[in-house]
Order: C-alpha cells, then sequence, then structure tokens
C-alpha cells in the first residue's frame, strides 16, 4: 500500500513538472557574510511554504554549504512566480578559521568549519555561473557597500545577464544607509527591508514577481 501511494505520488510530481507550463526559476541569495542572507531566505520560505530554509546565526559563515528549499510560489499583483530558493554561503576573500576562534570554538572545529566555509563559497560561485535564473543580491546597510567581493561579485551576475535585485538589509537598525547601496550600484534597482524585523516584505514580494517572474 504504502509503495503503491509513494509511485503514485511520484508519478504525479513528475507529471505536474511536465504539463507545468515553466520549470521553477532557480533563484540564487548572494552576498558578503552575516547581511541577512539566511534571514531572509527564511522569511520568504515561512511567509509562503510554512517552512525555514536553514539556521541563522551571529557567527559568520553558518551557511558553509548552500541550501535549497523547492518551488516556492510567490504570487503578487496577479503574477505567480514559482521559485527555487538557493540560499549560498557568504562570498568573501578570506575564510579564518581565527574567526571561529574568536566565537568559542575548539581548534579543530575552528579549522573544520573554515575548510567547509571555503567549499561552500567555491561551490557558490559554481553555481552561480551554471545553475541559477536569477540573483537577489543582499547587502548589511549598516556597512560599507564598496568592496571588491561585492563589485566583482555583481561584475560577473552582469556578465552572466542574469536578472539582479539589490536588497539592503538591516533597516530597522540606527546605522542603515540606503542610499549608500543605491549609490553604489546605480544600474540596480535596490530594495530596502528588514529580513529579521519582516519591514517592507511587500514590496520585496513584488520586485520578485516583477523581476523574476
Ligand atoms: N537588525 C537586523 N539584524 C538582522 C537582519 N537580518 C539578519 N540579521 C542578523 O544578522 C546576523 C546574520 O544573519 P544571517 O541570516 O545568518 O546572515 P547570512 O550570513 O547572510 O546568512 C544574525 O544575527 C541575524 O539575526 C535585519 O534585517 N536586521
Ligand atoms: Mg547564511
Amino acid at each position: 500500500m504504502g509503495l503503491l501511494t509513494n509511485l503514485r505520488d511520484s508519478i504525479t510530481r513528475v507529471t505536474d513538472r511536465l504539463f507545468a507550463d515553466e520549470e521553477p526559476k532557480r533563484i540564487g541569495i548572494y552576498g558578503p557574510p552575516n547581511a541577512g542572507k539566511t534571514t531572509l531566505a527564511n522569511r520568504i520560505a515561512r511567509d509562503w511554504t510554512g517552512d525555514a530554509v536553514g539556521p541563522e546565526s551571529h557567527i559568520p559563515h553558518e551557511t558553509r554549504r548552500a541550501r535549497r528549499k523547492e518551488n516556492v510560489t510567490i504570487e503578487r499583483n496577479g503574477k505567480t512566480v514559482t521559485i527555487d530558493i538557493v540560499d549560498t554561503p557568504g562570498v568573501t576573500t578570506k575564510v579564518d578559521y581565527k574567526e571561529f576562534l574568536d566565537h568559542d570554538m575548539e581548534k579543530d572545529d575552528a579549522v573544520k568549519r573554515s575548510r567547509e566555509a571555503t567549499e561552500g563559497v567555491a561551490e557558490a560561485m559554481h553555481w552561480l555561473r551554471e545553475d541559477v535564473d536569477g540573483v537577489i543580491y543582499v547587502l548589511d546597510s549598516t556597512t560599507d557597500p564598496f568592496t571588491q567581493v561585492n563589485t566583482m561579485l555583481i561584475g560577473i551576475i552582469e556578465s552572466q545577464d542574469l536578472p539582479v535585485l539589490i536588497f539592503a538589509n538591516k533597516v530597522d537598525l540606527d546605522e542603515s544607509d540606503v542610499k549608500r547601496i543605491s549609490d553604489a550600484f546605480p544600474q540596480h534597482e535596490t530594495v530596502p527591508l528588514s529580513a529579521l524585523e519582516g519591514d517592507n516584505m511587500d514590496e520585496v514580494y513584488e520586485k520578485i514577481a516583477e523581476y523574476f517572474g
């Protein structure tokens, strides 16, 4: 009985995919460590599916492998977009195990974490070239956006002709400066939000539907 039910469900899933108008778009969430990528991925997943993607953390590189939440359907203004949300590790020039030691970790564990984080970053970069249909680039609006990593990554995204939205996160904090971000990347649309507090999520979903639908 269980076997038949499983088989039937698998066939239904495959035929649903075959006859669906389109495959879901795969949207990668990129940006530096601690920008709030996982918090955002979790908020989107919870708002539209009720489940989360992965753990958020104040320790940099908590997301050391890419995590994926498939078939998240977002509806806005009569537009429906089904996306696979890919939460990637933060991209940076340096993953140092000493950074983890600052967070009260044993050296072995810290070295292991930094190795995993480096592999995760390589994986995220590979996906950017091969495996995503659009990018949400998340920045912490309390920090300077003019870094080599941001400029380089946005350059790569542009060279792939991928649609990209820049999210200026953490607008709930006093030091938040959204204009600094929109001035740094005037060629792209900047959407202010607080992934933590859920501020401005209506506009976030509107823009996602508009850009990736
Ligand atoms: N104040 C504030 N903190 C945030 C916001 N979004 C994320 N954070 C915090 O920033 C830290 C890093 O978040 P996380 O989602 O793990 O960042 P990631 O490394 O980009 O995945 C965590 O402590 C979050 O609670 C936000 O909108 N406002
Ligand atoms: Mg993360």
